[in-house]
This record gives C-alpha cells, structure tokens and sequence, in this order.
C-alpha cells in the first residue's frame, strides 16, 4: 500500500529489511548499540562485521528516542540509522521516546542528503510496544516529517509479518480518513 504526502511517498509492504535497496535503512538498536536479536541481529549478520566496528569507532551508545548511522556494510543500502526505540512501560512518554526515534533517522537523512529509507516496526518486538499504538505514532512521525520535508522522497515500512503489515495498512488508511 501507497500514498503520496505532498511530494514523497510512503509506503506499508510486507517483507524483509535486510534486502531493501533504499539508500538507507533503520534498525531497531539498543542504547548500549550493542547488537541482539530481532532486526538488529538480521541487518548485522547481512551486513557483515563493518557495521559494529564502524558503531565501535563513532560511538559509546545512543539515548533512548535518538538514532545514530553508519555505513551499510554488505547491504544493498549505503547507509544504516540505528534507532533507539522505548521499552514499552505504558507511560505517555512511550508515545514520544518512539516519535523521537523515527524523527531522528528521517533528521539523519536530511542532513546526510539520503532521500529513500526504509524501516521496520521499531519496539514492537523484544521491546513490546502493542503494534496498534506503534504503528500511529510511527505513521503519524513520518508524515509529518514529510510534510516538511520534500527533499525526502520515500519512507518505506516494512513489516516482516502479515499480522504486523496488516496493522500498519489499516493505522495508515485511518490516519488519512482523519487528516
Ligand atoms: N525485517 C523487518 N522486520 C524484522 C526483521 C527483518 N529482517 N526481523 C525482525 N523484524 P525487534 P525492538 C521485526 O525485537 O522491539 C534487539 O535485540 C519484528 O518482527 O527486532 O525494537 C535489539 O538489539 C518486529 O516487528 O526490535 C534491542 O535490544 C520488529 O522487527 C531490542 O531487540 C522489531 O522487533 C529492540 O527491540
């Protein structure tokens, strides 16, 4: 699923992070940029060993709701923004930790002229954000960075399974009826 917001395009597809050919992709990270399992553990073993030596030799760690970027190794993209996303506590602060994190990438793009990104459903894994509330927020973050922001002209999300696909398709059909 598609749409335009003003000159860009966002898209919802289902499908695997690690073989998108956006210039660059985002991971879900950990503070300590540690690597783990999930999409970090995927985009690492795809990508190779360059990616947490490039993470060593920049940086200790990244706040909560921030992201960094390095190279993109043996990946198809250039570049990835590691993104840490909350651990869901149920706290209002939730909501903005998560906006944080996506605004950042998409602020990394800018600065680094990227205008394509893809990302997966950031703390809805081991982080345990419910995917409903996720999705809104992530969806919500992009298209209003978009909105300001013609030099990027594509956010994908991509969802690995259908569940997950399935509830950001129907966060971003909502999220137009009510704009
Ligand atoms: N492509 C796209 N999405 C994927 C892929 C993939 N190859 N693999 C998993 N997902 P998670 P979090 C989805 O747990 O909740 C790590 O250990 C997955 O189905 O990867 O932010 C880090 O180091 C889920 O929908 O990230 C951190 O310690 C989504 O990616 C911690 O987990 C996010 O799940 C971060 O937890």
């Amino acid at each position: 699923m598609k749409e335009m917001v003003h000159q860009s395009v966002l898209e919802v597809v289902q499908g695997d992070i690690t073989q998108q050919d956006t210039e660059a992709i985002g991971n879900a990270a950990n503070s300590r940029l540690a690597g783990g399992g999930g999409v970090d553990g995927a985009i690492h073993r795809a990508g190779g060993p360059t990616i947490m030596a490039d993470l060593r030799a920049k940086y200790t760690g990244c706040p909560t709701g921030s992201a960094v970027i390095t190279g993109g190794g043996n990946l198809k993209a250039k570049y990835v923004l590691h993104a840490v996303g909350p651990i869901y506590s149920g706290s209002p602060k939730d909501a903005q930790l998560l906006s944080s994190a996506y605004r950042t990438c998409l602020e990394l793009c800018t600065q680094h002229q990227i205008s394509a990104i893809a990302f997966p459903s950031i703390s809805t894994g081991v982080y345990g954000y419910p995917v409903e509330e996720a999705s809104r927020v992530a969806l919500k973050t992009v298209k209003d960075y978009l909105k300001g922001h013609p030099e990027i002209k594509l956010v994908r999300f991509v969802l690995f399974d259908s569940k997950t696909y399935s509830v950001y398709e129907e966060a971003l059909k909502e999220l137009t009826k009510t704009e």
